[in-house]
């Protein structure tokens, strides 16, 4: 499964459990989560990723689940001291707790190991049940192009931020001109990432942002051709509700790229794999009315109200994956 953000972590929670990968030896099937790398950032000198972090403390259970990210029981002390001492960024969450997953990612970074070794080594800690992998070992984050006021908008610019600051020291306020993927054509995969495509009996695309976390891993050359030659069924879940992202910033991530906020809309966006796009199938909730010619859609209730529902929401999308 493509996934990232707090939403995909929630949805391989529910695929984990519906592959009874949550129990001893109820597995059916083994899940490897290609997890995008575009909002990982270096601040105070460490390397933070966001959504590899996300998805290893969501199934490893160490999520403060009402955040949806970071750590349970997390607190701040450090943050309130290098705030002391005026070194920015303030705007970033950055835990106790979670600092110290900073602190050996970086630690073996330096030390020359790729970021999908150092991910399993703190893996080996968490023991998700699912395998993670960065869609990339090379730097590619998602950059954010804004306009730029000069004094007095004499003069209209443009200056781009990383994503992390846009999303949170602006909340997605700041209209999105483009979303730059950098250091994207110089990428390749990371070490298992085609392999797991390649071999893989399905391939599932979690209801995550289209645009900064699926469109972030699909930027990565190499990843869009391996899902168009795929043996396995690519089936993808909307991320959008009723017109409505479900969490998160879609609609403003979609309205840059000129793709309207609706469930049919993000499907037509990927593509049909039959006309050059990546999709075979495609899900949406209760009542969203949705025809993509070349992808088969189906209406199921698409509210992660918890695992269970999730749960049902991944078999379903299994369903239409794996030949009956
Ligand atoms: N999200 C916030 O809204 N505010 C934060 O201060 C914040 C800090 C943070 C620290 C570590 C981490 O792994 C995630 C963090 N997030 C924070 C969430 C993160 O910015 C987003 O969930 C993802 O980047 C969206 O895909």
């Amino acid at each position: 499964m493509l996934v990232g953000g707090v939403g995909g972590a929630r949805f391989l929670l529910g695929l984990k459990a519906a592959l009874g990968l949550d129990g001893r030896d109820t597995a059916t099937h083994e899940l490897t989560a290609v997890v995008n790398t575009g909002d990982d950032i270096w601040l105070h000198g460490l390397r933070i990723c966001p959504d590899l972090d996300t998805c290893m403390y969501t199934l490893g259970g160490g999520i403060d689940a009402e955040r949806g990210w970071g750590r349970a029981g997390e607190t701040w002390v450090v943050k309130a001291e290098l705030a002391r001492y005026g070194a920015d960024p303030e705007w970033f969450g950055l835990g106790d707790l979670d600092l110290a997953t900073h602190l050996v990612r970086t630690r073996m970074l330096q030390a020359g190991y790729p970021l999908s070794a150092v991910t399993a080594a703190l893996c080996d800690r968490w023991q998700p049940g699912v395998r993670l992998l960065p869609a990339t070992d090379d730097r590619c984050e998602t950059h954010v192009v804004v306009a730029d006021d000069h004094a007095g908008g004499k003069t209209q610019g443009r200056r781009a931020m990383h994503f992390q600051e846009w999303w949170i020291r602006h909340h997605a306020r700041l209209p999105a001109i483009e979303f730059v993927p950098v250091g994207a054509d110089t990428s390749e995969p990371a070490a298992g990432v085609l392999d797991a495509i390649a071999g893989a009996d399905a391939v599932l695309l979690a209801p995550s942002n289209p645009v900064v976390s699926i469109g972030s891993v699909l930027a990565v050359p190499g990843i869009r051709p391996a899902l168009r030659g795929a043996g396995a069924r690519v089936i993808g879940l909307s991320p959008i509700v009723g017109g409505r992202a479900v969490r998160g910033m879609a609609e403003a991530c979609l309205a840059t790229i000129d793709v309207p906020c609706e469930a049919g809309a993000v499907a037509a966006h990927y593509g049909a794999r039959s006309t050059g796009g990546i999709l075979d199938g495609w899900l949406v909730h209760m009542g969203d009315r949705a025809t993509v010619p070349g992808i088969e859609i189906r209406e199921i209730p698409l509210l992660m109200t918890d695992v269970a529902a999730t749960a049902a929401m991944a078999r379903a999308a299994l369903d239409l994956a794996l030949p009956q």
